[in-house]
Order: structure tokens, then sequence, then C-alpha cells
């Protein structure tokens, strides 16, 4: 029987150029592995059934490279992507890594440097639009204070709302295909970051020039980070069709940045966000931000990214057959989804008949509501059964 957990392209699979080429430099220590070239790692993830590779302009050229190393590594990439048929679904750019950035970049204190930050961004739209990515990340990681002595907000928000017009506008002068994915992150490297969670980021959206231009990249660990459920919020993003990216990958709770393997921490959240994803209609790219640990080798780092894909793929699985499984659904109905779904007035019920129906209050009896089954605990056990694959 052939393995049904390999990837293939039309998983749309995709990783960052930093997650495997991360060489293992932390707070603490130095790196453990070499560099790794992106012309290898765009080979080895293809090889391992990826669809797609993201990167920050910096991941492929160092900051400051003049135009011909610029070019030259484009060049060569551009050769990989041929070779492999790998695409580039989604750019993004690093505004966190030299000091200039230090104190933020859209809404850093100096404005000299957000004008910087801006025309980074600009030259890396133009990359992005080149290379056929359709969707623009923008993580704000150095946006944000160690103290709230440190700047203004409101005033920041102002900056930040400013910086993401003025970026529309350019997309939109130069008619790319490109639209905008915040990522929200509670801290690390800041404090407190801005935008520090899917529905901060949210709100943010509606206050823009271009809402319909800007939707989410939202990361289960920097939602977990934050000690909120990764589910809940990608529902809401996808309730407000602003689910345009996801970044994937494990975390234990509210601590540092872990971005552990897809599906290693958290493996019940990991079940229903598949769950969610398959059934609500996401059709965007399934990208992985992970690290390797950096205790692994360069083996370990293919190790853990085919992981990634195939813990993906055996999740969606199991969230097929939860769905498929008779007595999940008549659990579902005892459970009162059905009940959920139909809307709480009746068909062209006004307020004054909702007033007049005595059911609804006078007659209504709360205590008798109250003691009433939910039934959940049945379909969370199913749930939790077809995970640990008793069922
Ligand atoms: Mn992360």
């Amino acid at each position: 029987m052939s393995d049904p957990f390999v990837p293939t392209k039309q998983d749309h699979f995709s990783f960052g150029l930093w997650t495997v080429g991360w060489g293992g430099k932390d707070l603490f220590g130095d790196p453990t592995r070499a560099a790794l070239d992106p012309v290898e790692a765009v080979h080895q993830l293809a090889r391992l059934g990826a669809w797609g590779v993201t990167f920050h302009d910096d991941d492929l050229f160092a900051f400051g490279s003049d135009h011909t190393s610029r070019e030259a590594a484009i060049k060569r990439f551009r050769a990989a992507l041929d070779e492999t048929g790998m695409v580039v679904p989604m750019m993004t750019t690093n505004l966190f890594s030299h000091p200039v950035f230090k104190e933020g970049a859209f809404t850093a204190n100096d404005r000299s440097v957000r004008r910087f930050a801006l025309r980074k961004t600009m030259r890396n739209l133009d990359l992005a639009a080149e290379l056929g990515a359709t969707t623009f990340v923008m993580w704000g990681g150095r946006e944000g204070a160690e103290s709230d002595a440190a700047k203004d907000v409101r005033v920041a928000l102002d900056r930040y709302k400013e910086a993401v017009d003025v970026l529309c506008e350019y997309v939109r002068d130069r008619h790319y295909g490109i639209r905008f994915a915040l990522e929200p992150k509670p801290n690390e490297p800041r404090g407190d970051i801005l935008l520090p969670s899917i529905g901060h980021a949210l709100a943010f959206i509606y206050r823009l020039a271009y809402p319909d231009m800007v939707g989410l990249n939202p990361e289960v660990g920097h939602e977990n980070m934050a000690g909120l459920n990764m589910v809940h919020g990608c529902a809401q993003a996808l309730w407000a069709g602003k689910l345009f990216h996801i970044d994937l990958n494990g975390q234990h709770g509210p601590r540092f940045d872990q971005d552990l393997r897809f599906g290693s921490a958290d493996l019940k959240g990991a079940f229903f966000l598949v769950d969610l994803l398959e059934t609500a209609g996401y059709d965007g790219p399934r990208h992985f931000d992970f690290k390797p640990p950096r205790a692994e080798g360069t083996e370990g780092v293919w190790v853990s990214a085919a992981a990634c894909m195939r813990n993906y793929l055996i999740l969606r699985e199991k969230a097929r057959a939860f769905r498929a499984d008779p007595e999940v659904q008549q659990a579902m109905v005892a459970a009162g989804w059905p009940s959920l779904a139909t809307p709480t007035l009746g068909p062209g019920e006004a307020v004054a008949d909702l007033l007049a129906d005595r059911s609804a209050y006078e007659d209504f009896d709360p205590a008798a509501a109250g003691q009433r089954e939910v039934n959940i605990e049945h379909l969370d056990q199913l749930a939790l059964e077809h995970i640990l694959g008793v069922r």
C-alpha cells in the first residue's frame, strides 16, 4: 500500500527560507549549523514535496547588497525555482535585523527610519511582483517598545496606518496583483509589539484606506504565546474574509517563541485548526514558519521540515474521518450544531414579535433550561479518540 501521507504540490505546502535556513543562532548561543544556500533549500524542499518557498529580502541577499550581487542572487534563485517548479506565493521584508530598525520601522520615532523602511519595502514589492507572489506579509517585529514611555501608541498607530496606506497605493499604482497580510505577535523581540493579536490586527484593518487589500497571516505560536486560541482567532479571520495566509507551527503555551514543527505541540489544537482550514474553504498556502531545533544537525532539519507536512496530511485525514463518522454526526446534532445554525429570530420576525412572544420570556423556564444536557463532552471525546487513532 502506498504511503497516503506523502505531500504533493496540490497540497500547497510552503516554507520560509528562514525556517530550514535557520542556523541555530539564539539569544545565548552561536549557530550550530552552517549557513544554508537558498538554492539548496529550494531543491531540498522540492524533493520533500513542497510547492512553494517564501522569503524576506535579506534571506536571499545581504542587507545593503549592491545592485550586481542582488541581481546575481535573484538569478540563481530563479534558476532553482525553474528547475524544480517551485513557486513563490508570498514574500516579506526584513524590517527587524539591522540596527537601523532597533526602535521600529514603520513606527520608529525617527522619521528618516520610517521613510527608509517604506523604500526598502517598495523595492521588495517590485521583486515580489516579478516573482509572482500574491501575498505580502508584514510582521512588525520591531514595531513596539519595552517601555510605555517610549512613544504615544495612538500616534504610532497613525504612522502604522500611514505606512500600510502608502504601500497599498504603491501596489495599486503599479497594478501588482498583491494583497497584504498582517502578522500579529504579542512580544519578542520587542517587550510589547503593536497589533499583538488577530483581533487587534482585524480592528486596525478597518481604519485603513484600502481595507480590502489587507488581511491576516496568523501564526499558531504567536496566538498561543498570548494565551489565545488559534482556532477561534482563525475562525474569526475567516468569518471576516481576512485569512489571507497562515503560519503553521507548534508552541507550548505562553513562553518564548518556540517555532516547533507543526503538530508537535498542542496536538488537539492542531487537529481542530486543520479541520477548520479544510472545512471553511481556506484556499491559501499551508505555510510552515517553524525552526528545526538548534540541537539538530543538517539531516535533522529535513526530518523536521518533512514532518510538518506529514503531520498536516495525517491530521487532514483524521479530520475527514472525524467528520465522516456517523457517531460524530449524531453527536454534533445532540450537541446543538444545527440549532446554532438556525437564526435566533424567525424569518421576518421583528423585535416587536420577539417582545410579544411569551414563550421567549414570560413562560420560559430558565431553571429547567439550566438543567439541560449539552452533550459536548461526548463529541469532544470522539474527536480525541480519532486523534488517538482508536476510532
Ligand atoms: Mn514564531
